[in-house]
């Protein structure tokens, strides 16, 4: 159901999973929706294909500062949302500095852009429970200590405190939403929940006999991305700056994972996966599980898909054809 409001939106990373469920939230409540997309060598648009013509795309690059100062002043935003990154953790460590430098050392550019430019504008940062790393404590929230364990981890931390460090030391409206992992069909192909999802779909189909993966004994706290980047929108409607951890406070291990996966297509995943060390991380984040009561009480935010939920969408989806995936 469409609203009217005057407000104009930019969001970067519009191209990823989240950015284009936001893009429908943000055209379903009335605003008018800029993307920014960088240069790639043939484009990449078929998660916001279903929204041509109601989105306008800009040109920009996290690496290239003059590129967010011509977006912000073309489209005038009054909630800049940004999701960009490189966003994967092991090619964080392939590529350490190339990800320092868009994931963490960007959203300076970004922040400095609006600051110049836009400083009414209000800024969602999407930070990461990677930050919390090698965790001491169950669940994590607010007041949780970090410790990284990836590059992607130590950039994301670095353009957390640079948000909070906006925030006071200029008084910008920007806020840090410390988002668990959340999934969905539009997800990445390298991330494990898609992986298992379309795994399964080319098993069941006879395509293949086997999926190679990583640690079967990592815990996540797996949400769906249509929840969560409503959140991220809760957060810049409320009436000061605050960072907000969203999380359904659920965890699971990739093997549970695996075996609810393979059961939603009748097979047993014992037959079919097997351990590729390929695929273990230089340091791993062993456990994650977030506390959300914050976001409870003061957004009003809650999760509506469980784990079974999430993952019976994904490998429905992944057995159906591209279309389905709107
Ligand atoms: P994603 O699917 O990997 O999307 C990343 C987006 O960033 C893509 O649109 C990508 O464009 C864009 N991008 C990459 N490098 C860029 C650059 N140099 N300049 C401009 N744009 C660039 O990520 P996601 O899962 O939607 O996550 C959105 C954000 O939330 C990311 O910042 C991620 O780190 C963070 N986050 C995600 C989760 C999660 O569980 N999904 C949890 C916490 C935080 P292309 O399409 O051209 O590659
Ligand atoms: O790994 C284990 C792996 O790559 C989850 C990003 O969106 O969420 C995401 O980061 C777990 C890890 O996500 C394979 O070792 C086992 O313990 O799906 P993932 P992630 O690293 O948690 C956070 C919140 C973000 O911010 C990130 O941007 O699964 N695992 N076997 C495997 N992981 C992958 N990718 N592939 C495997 O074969």
């Amino acid at each position: 159901m469409s609203s009217s409001t005057n407000k104009r939106a930019l969001v970067t990373g519009v191209t990823g999973q989240d950015g284009s469920y936001l893009a429908e939230l943000l055209l379903d409540e009335g605003y008018e929706v800029f993307g920014l997309v960088r240069k790639s060598s043939s484009p990449n648009p078929w998660r916001i294909a279903h929204l041509e013509g109601r989105l306008t795309l800009l040109p920009g690059d996290l690496l290239d500062q003059s590129s967010l100062v011509r977006a912000l002043l073309e489209s005038r935003p009054h909630e800049v949302y940004n999701l960009a990154a490189q966003s994967f953790v092991p090619t964080s460590f392939e590529q350490p500095v190339h990800t320092t430098e868009v994931t963490g050392v960007g959203v300076l550019r970004l922040l400095e852009s609006l600051r110049q430019v836009a400083p009414e504008a209000r800024f969602y940062q999407a930070s990461t429970s990677e930050m919390f790393g090698r965790v001491e404590s169950s669940p994590q929230d607010e007041r949780t200590p970090f410790h990284p364990r990836s590059p992607y981890g130590v950039a994301k931390l670095y353009a957390h405190w640079a948000t909070i460090n906006a925030r006071e030391a200029y008084g910008l409206f920007a806020v840090s939403g410390l988002l668990f992992n959340h999934e969905s069909p539009r997800r990445g192909d390298e991330f494990v929940t898609q992986k298992v999802a379309r795994g399964v779909a080319r098993i069941a189909a006879g395509e293949a006999r086997e999926l190679r993966l990583g640690n079967l004994d990592a815990t996540r706290d797996w949400g769906h991305a249509r929840d969560y980047v409503r959140a991220m929108w809760l957060m810049l409607q409320q009436d000061e700056p605050r960072d907000f951890v969203i999380a359904t406070g659920r965890t699971h291990s990739v093997r549970e994972l695996c075996a609810a996966a393979f059961a939603r297509a009748g097979l047993d995943w014992r037959e079919h996966v097997t351990v590729d060390a390929s695929f273990t991380r230089p340091a791993e984040v062993e456990e994650l599980c977030g506390d959300a009561r914050r976001a409870r009480d003061l957004l009003g935010w809650r999760p509506t898909v469980g784990f079974e939920g999430l993952v019976h969408e994904m490998v429905d989806a992944a057995r159906a054809p591209r279309e389905a995936l709107r």
